[in-house]
């Protein structure tokens, strides 16, 4: 059995019960069979794949906290620290019901190679709780925050490991971290990014992957001679990756038509109304029915459906395989020319070939959703040097970054007989850099 069979057959016998993780491990180990096979003597010596699918090291914790009326509950805290061959562990939060360890590891997983696609310094990590935030008042959330840090401050720190935002913590929830890391350690260091403004965040992290996304969708148009400008988008979710990338597609001349979340989608012809749904989710923290008092001639509709609706573009951008093979076939039966994934792993393994046997430009999230990891590491770099710079400062390398992120995955798909195959692009040029430090640095 060639090596890259064998250690997913491993992974998904030693791993039981962590489907995502499995889909996440054979997708990428399935793309870099080529450049395992040219070297698979001295990779099997090194046992650099099974270094590669097992974390550096997984937390699992305790977190008591007290709601208002003074019961306590206990949730499951995870950090999973999984690469630091290129840099300091980086990767957010999820506070999420659904979260468990393989959720936390096929998150981890693609970290590494979406932190190498940056260019930046920076290792695959992620964390998170089957907390669930919904319903709960800033006191429980600051009660759960804190009971949340007091044992993961145990384990990181700005030149060891920096976790970030994800589904379900935002600036709010980052604040009430930051705060207790700061007062048990006694120390105020960039061990968080997406942090507030005034105690070190860096402007356009908030809208940095959403505006990432479309920035890497304009760059791919523009090599087909193609633009953003008078197409239809379709996107899902209603949290941070969501609102931005309407932001963006609007301002690039695109007409937004949907949006979602876990109980419901929108469908608005005349075009996403930003302002009222940025009041919706952001301010007062409400469900989507809302959105009809503001635009009484929009659609709501209960449960899912916004790949239903015919478009140009395509966007996910809310959880993982929320995306399968009936939808990819509807969009494409209704024209769809480019997916591009915000959410991490939104399609399916059998949408994501679908898309791509049928000629669908298809930007996967490693790729597609990088900017918000690449400018959460600007921020540890505005931290390192005590300064600040401008919203166009860090918007502007936030653009180079992901037209570089663009043209790497191009030229690696290129360069391995897959043209436009983004899915393989992406892994190998993820892989190759941390695959080089990982040689060089031994079998540690
Ligand atoms: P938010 O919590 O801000 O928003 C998540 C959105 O997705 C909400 O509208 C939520 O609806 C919806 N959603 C979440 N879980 C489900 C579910 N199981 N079924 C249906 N809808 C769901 O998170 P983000 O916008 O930050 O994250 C969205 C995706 O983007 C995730 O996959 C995340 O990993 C990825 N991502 C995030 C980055 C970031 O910088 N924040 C960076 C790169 C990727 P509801 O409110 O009803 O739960
Ligand atoms: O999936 C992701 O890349 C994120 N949630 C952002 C991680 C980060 O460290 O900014």
């Amino acid at each position: 059995m060639s090596y890259v069979d064998e250690v997913i057959e491993r992974v998904i016998r030693e791993n039981p019960n962590e489907p995502e993780f499995h889909q996440a491990v054979k997708e990428v180990l399935l793309s870099l069979r080529p450049v395992i096979e040219a070297n698979e003597a001295q990779y099997r010596r090194d046992a650099l794949l099974e270094r590669l699918v097992n974390p550096e090291r997984q937390i699992k914790f305790r977190v008591p906290w007290i709601d208002d009326q003074g019961n306590a509950h206990v949730n499951t805290g995870y950090r999973v620290q999984f690469n630091s061959a290129i840099g300091p562990y980086k990767g957010g939060l999820r506070l999420h019901p659904s979260v468990n360890l393989g959720i936390i590891k096929f998150l981890g997983f693609e970290q590494i190679f979406k932190n190498s696609l940056t260019g930046l310094p920076i290792g695959g990590g992620k964390g998170g709780s089957d907390f669930d935030p919904k319903g709960k008042s800033d006191r429980e959330i600051m009660s759960f925050c804190q009971n949340f840090m007091s044992e993961l401050c145990k384990y990181i720190g700005a030149d060891t490991d920096v976790p970030a935002g994800d589904i379900g913590v935002g600036a709010r929830e980052i604040g009430y971290m930051f705060g207790e890391y700061k007062k048990i350690r006694g120390m105020f260091a960039g061990v968080l990014t997406g942090k507030g403004l005034p105690f070190g965040g860096s402007l356009a992290r908030t809208e940095a992957t959403g505006y990432g996304l479309l920035y890497i969708t304009e760059e791919a148009l523009k090599c087909r001679g193609q633009s953003l400008e008078g197409k239809t988008v379709v996107v899902s979710g209603a949290g941070n990756v969501a609102i931005y990338a309407i932001e963006k597609a609007q301002q690039l001349g695109a007409k937004v038509v949907t949006c979602s979340d876990s109980n419901g989608w929108i469908y608005d012809p005349n075009g996403i109304d930003l302002a009222a749904l940025k009041q919706i989710k952001e301010v007062k923290r409400q469900r989507l029915t809302e959105y009809l008092k503001y635009r009484p001639d929009a659609q709501y509709h209960e449960g899912r459906g916004v790949w239903q609706i015919p478009c140009d573009i395509a966007l996910p951008c809310a959880t993982q395989n929320e995306l399968g093979i009936e939808d990819a076939r509807q969009l494409v039966a209704n024209g769809v020319t480019a997916v591009a994934e915000g959410a991490n792993m939104p399609s399916t393994e059998e949408a994501a070939a679908y898309f791509r046997a049928e000629g669908v430009l298809f930007l996967p999230a490693k790729a597609a959703n990088a900017g918000g990891v690449a400018t959460s590491a600007l921020e540890m770099s505005q931290n390192s040097e005590r300064l600040h710079w401008t919203f166009e400062e860090v918007d502007q390398k936030l653009k180079s970054i992901m037209i570089d992120v663009y043209h790497n995955i191009d030229d690696a798909a290129k360069k391995y007989g897959v043209e436009g195959d983004y899915v393989v692009g992406a892994n190998i040029a993820g892989f190759e850099k941390v695959m080089a430090a990982m040689n060089a640095q031994g079998i540690v």
